[in-house]
């Protein structure tokens, strides 16, 4: 498997790789069992925790925005596959005037995420009544543009206000490794600031200090430990907490890497004021 992220090859071995422990979701675990397993891992992968044919109706919802042409021909919204070619009329990515920007603003996208058993996880987890913050992203990328999220902590994007936050990264649709899946580096939430902060000087965007690293082989050698990986499915679900280090790997399949990360605090507590507007991708937030 050929795998890179933000252009950079990184190779699919076993000392640099390993797979996510997943959470059963037939049976939930109790709530105090969730939040052991999320304090010792620093995340907890769910699969199918919510109904695939919701999530694939969000995705046939989204893609149908799109002007002709972007999509391959002979194939359906709900699939999301590449033609190729990107219709010059479309703006940037997530910016007023692309569908994204209009999606996370829309009833679909509210009614989706407005989903009881997202909040009582995020309750269970949080130990008290929870608010999910208004800036909820819509990440989409289609092969060839060699663009991908570079290994970051959510705290460095939501340092000012609590930090007690748990974060849920929803795959819209089937997303193995070479769709651009998320990868976790193994038990990084343990790790203090200190012992990743030189990483931040290996970096193909040196005018923004806020995320770690783009070369992610770097990364794992540098703090010696794999990245967690999953053959995420529509339905899947992922929580993790703010200080573990995470990155998503490069879309090189025709179907479209479509997610939403969206993020829970506890409702008496302050958030980070950037993170109670809607989502735009020049938010700068
Ligand atoms: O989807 C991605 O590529 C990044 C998502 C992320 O960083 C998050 O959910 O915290």
């Amino acid at each position: 498997m050929n795998l890179s992220s933000n252009g950079v090859p990184i190779p699919f071995s076993s000392e640099l790789f390993g797979p996510l422990r997943a959470t059963g979701t037939a049976r939930l675990p109790d709530p105090a069992a969730l939040r052991e397993r999320l304090r010792a891992d620093g995340y907890l992968y769910l699969p199918g925790f919510l109904d695939p044919e919701e999530v694939l109706r969000l995705r046939s919802a989204y893609f149908s925005l799109f002007p002709r042409g972007y999509l391959l021909p002979g194939t359906t919204p709900r699939q999301g596959v590449f033609s190729g070619r990107v219709p010059r009329e479309l703006p940037e990515h997530g910016v007023a005037g692309h569908p994204a920007h209009a999606f996370v603003r829309s009833d679909t996208f509210d009614r989706f995420l407005d989903d009881p058993r997202l909040a009582k996880l995020a309750a269970d987890l949080l130990e008290g009544d929870a608010r999910m913050l208004p800036r909820r992203i819509l990440r989409h990328f289609h092969r060839g543009s060699r663009r991908a999220s570079r290994a970051h902590v959510d705290l460095d994007y939501m340092d000012e206000g609590s930090p007690r936050v748990v974060t849920m990264w929803i795959p819209v649709g089937d997303c193995p490794p070479r769709s651009g899946a998320l990868v976790y580096l193994e038990g990084s939430h343990t790790l203090s600031p200190e012992e990743y902060e030189p990483l931040r000087d290996t970096t193909d965007r040196p005018e923004d200090r806020r995320q770690i690293c783009h070369d992610l082989e770097f990364t794992a050698r540098a703090l010696d430990r794999r990245w967690l990986y999953a053959d995420f499915a529509a339905g899947d679900l992922m929580v993790h907490v703010p200080s573990v280090i995470h990155a998503s790997l490069d879309t090189t399949t025709d179907a479209m890497r479509l997610s939403i990360d969206t993020r829970f605090v506890r409702a008496g507590d302050t958030p980070d004021p950037r993170w109670l507007r809607p989502w735009s991708a020049d938010d700068g937030a």
